[in-house]
């Protein structure tokens, strides 16, 4: 089991975590966290699990995690701003997430990792899911009152003890690297970056987020099938807009924007066609 005293103890955050919520089982850390947030939970709350009953990622898709390897967390925003933040809000944790686990190898002298995104929310190794963030908010008017971010990060999971159906799209880090993740002291650095991270990005109004992201994405040039709310395409990935909404170009050479589609697919390499 996490210790949460322990974490509750070394986390040098002013916000992020202060109000920390942990379980042991639950059904899902987003669901009990948004629950919190109608109730007038303070930003920077964070819910921890083991074990989620009903973990859950975009349209009702499931999140499979055993009890007690990885991380699951839910953590509250407040951001005073648009519904169109939302979607760079989740690039930026991303971004915060795979700098974390880059920071954590180096500081333990364990090898690097080649961390990459796929849009609009997955961190991969190897072209395999180390990590989903679900983003999910309350909105008034288009504006933000509270925004819940659901993060599920394979940490010591191994291969024999992985759920069926996500053997072959699945991998964690100790499978990288062979030696168990500390848990808490992983979760304390990530909150940590996440407070001081989310302050520059917030204070510069996400600017540098898309450019950031970018480095580490390596679906720019690929045909792609896009699964579009008018079906299924094929399609070459372009590039992000500001907003962080994937742009990808048709078969007749024409650009689109994707704001909740998704890449489903991925071809050859066709990059310079
Ligand atoms: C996501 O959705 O990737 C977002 C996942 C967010 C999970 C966290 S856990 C804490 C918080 N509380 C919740 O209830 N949820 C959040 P999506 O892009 O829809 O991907 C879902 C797909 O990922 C599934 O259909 C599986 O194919 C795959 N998947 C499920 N569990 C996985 C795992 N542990 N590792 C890798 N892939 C997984």
């Amino acid at each position: 089991m996490i210790n949460c005293d322990i974490v509750r103890t070394k986390l040098n955050t002013m916000i992020l975590g202060r109000n920390l919520y942990c379980f042991q089982v639950i059904d899902s850390t987003n669901s009990y966290l948004l629950e919190l947030a109608r109730e007038g939970a303070p930003e920077g709350t964070v819910v921890l699990a083991e074990y989620q009953t009903a973990g859950r990622g975009r349209k009702a898709r499931k999140w499979f995690a055993k009890q007690g390897k990885n991380l699951l967390l839910s953590i509250l925003l407040r951001p005073e701003l648009e519904i169109d933040y939302v979607q760079k809000i989740t690039l930026a944790t991303a971004i915060i997430l795979a700098n974390s686990i880059d920071q954590y190898l180096r500081d333990n002298k364990l090898p690097s990792l080649d961390i990459r995104f796929k849009w609009p929310n997955d961190l991969l190794i190897n072209n395999r899911k180390l990590s989903g963030i679900l983003s999910e908010s309350i909105l008034h008017d288009k504006k933000i009152v509270a925004l819940v971010i659901g993060i599920g990060i394979n940490l010591n999971e191994m291969p024999e003890e992985r759920e069926a159906e996500i053997k072959d799209k699945a991998i964690s880090l100790k499978e990288m690297i062979g030696v168990e993740i500390d848990r808490e002291k992983f979760l304390c650095q990530f909150l940590e970056n996440f407070e001081k991270d989310y302050e520059r990005f917030e204070r510069t109004l996400y600017r540098q987020v898309i450019d950031e992201w970018k480095q580490r994405c390596s679906q720019f040039g690929q045909k792609v099938i896009i699964d579009t709310p008018f079906g299924e395409q094929e399609a070459i990935v372009r590039d992000i807009d500001e907003s962080g909404y994937l742009i990808y170009e048709d078969k007749s050479g024409q650009l689109h924007s994707l704001i909740t589609g998704e890449v489903i697919g991925e071809q050859e390499d066709v990059t310079g066609i």
